[in-house]
């Protein structure tokens, strides 16, 4: 979208997320957030919607409403496998491919 000049991307270690994050910027304490015109947003699909109703350039999302529909589907998707897979095995939390419905 060419936004390097508007918009300065700070970089986290989720699994060691400063405090200043959860008590000063977004208190549902996970990423991606935007803030812009003093106000945090979250939710990945939100935020593509927002940043192309509020800057130029490109758009982030299809206009073709079945295709809209699959990104929704698959930020849905990402947004479970992310639960309940990605991060538990990170912390090794023990087996969840039954709830990822896949092998990790
Ligand atoms: N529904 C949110 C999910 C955000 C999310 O789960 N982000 C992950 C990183 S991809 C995260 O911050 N995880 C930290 C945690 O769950 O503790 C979105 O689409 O933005």
């Amino acid at each position: 979208k060419g936004l390097q000049g508007k918009i300065k991307i700070v970089a986290l270690d989720l699994v060691d997320r400063p405090a200043w994050y959860k008590d000063k910027v977004y208190p549902e304490n996970k990423v991606p957030a935007l803030e812009h015109n003093k106000q945090v947003k979250g939710e990945s699909l939100n935020l593509l919607k927002y940043i192309d109703d509020n800057f130029d350039g490109p758009e982030l999302l299809p206009h073709d409403s079945a295709k809209k529909m699959f990104a929704e589907e698959l930020l849905a998707y990402s947004d479970s496998f992310n639960a309940s897979a990605f991060f538990s095995c990170l912390r090794f939390m023990g087996d969840v491919t039954d709830e990822a419905g896949c092998r990790c």
